[in-house]
């Protein structure tokens, strides 16, 4: 039977999906010539380069996976951006020439950003909301207060140089917070400077790596600092690391391709390790310096 008439509807306008990134890696790398953010998958295929303009660095995943914050030195010195998880709609939170602001992480609900910044002429980690609003300091020591991360719990992880009770250098030590500031508390208490406290998914365990004699390496424990446990034992330097997230997974930079002897200043690499430790994988496989993985939430 052949139809009369053939009535057209006026298509119903689509909503474009927002991009979300499922099961991926940002990561920062050299390979264009200056650091620029870019994706990959888990086994280190499928890279997507996602910044152009100026360096960036520091990619920091929404809760949603919907967002990434980043670092960007694009107009003239560091500051916080955000931008859609295909590197689409890219905004400056922070404005603040002439002071550095950087390393962004975000609060549980995605409302809001902690991050490091220099303006008061020492460093201090702030909170802004993603709108730009509601600008808050959260520490003041005059000790250098950096890498802020915010648990799924609330609290704000960070390392700090204030006391030098467990060595007599201004060696680094992870702290954690309150997300208003309060309650600050040295919780890594050892002789050894330790850097870039990353929580575990559900906020029960904290990554960051230590300098333990002349190595430098990755260790977990527990949100108050006990159960202290070495991950890797590396010869060259171990970098910042995050969690996969189902927690099982960390995902990290290694100095690698050293000439014999040499610990750092090589080419950094990004490899995955057991998060009870293990053989490593190799996910990069670049002559330029590639750092700063960071695993999509879902
Ligand atoms: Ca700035
Ligand atoms: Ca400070
Ligand atoms: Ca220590
Ligand atoms: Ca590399």
């Amino acid at each position: 039977m052949t139809p009369t008439a053939t009535f057209t509807p006026t298509a119903t306008p689509t909503p474009t999906p927002e991009p979300v990134a499922r099961n991926k890696i940002a990561f920062t790398s050299r390979r264009s010539g200056v650091a620029q953010i870019y994706l990959m998958d888990p086994d280190g295929s499928g890279v997507q380069q996602l910044t152009s303009e100026g360096e960036n660095e520091a990619a920091a995943w929404s809760p949603d996976g919907k967002w990434l914050a980043f670092t960007s030195t694009r107009d003239g010195d560091a500051e916080i951006y955000v931008m859609r998880a295909d590197g689409s709609d890219v905004r400056n939170l922070t404005r603040s020439p002439g002071s550095d602001d950087e390393d962004a992480t975000w609060s549980p609900d995605g409302q809001r950003l902690a991050f490091t910044s220099d303006r008061s002429g020492h460093e201090d980690i702030y909170v802004i909301g993603v709108d730009g609003s509601g600008l808050r300091r959260l520490t003041t020591d005059p000790a250098q207060d950096s890498a802020a991360d915010w648990s799924v719990q609330g609290q704000i992880a960070f390392v700090s140089d204030r006391d030098d009770s467990y060595n007599d250098r201004d060696d680094p030590e992870i702290y954690v917070m309150d997300d208003d500031g309060s309650n600050q508390q040295n919780v890594s208490r050892d002789v050894a400077a330790d850097y870039y406290p990353r929580w575990s998914p559900d906020g029960s365990q904290i990554v960051f790596k230590s300098h333990v004699a002349s190595s430098m390496d990755l260790f977990v424990m527990d949100a108050d600092g006990s159960g202290k446990t070495r991950l890797t034992d590396e010869f060259t330097y171990v970098y910042a690391a995050d969690w996969s997230p189902d927690g099982r997974t960390l995902v990290f930079a290694l100095d690698t391709d050293c000439p014999t002897g040499q610990r750092s200043n090589c080419n950094r690499e990004i490899y995955t390790v057991a998060a009870t430790g293990g053989a490593l994988t190799r996910l990069t496989f670049e002559p330029a310096e590639d750092w700063g993985p960071v695993w999509s939430p879902e």
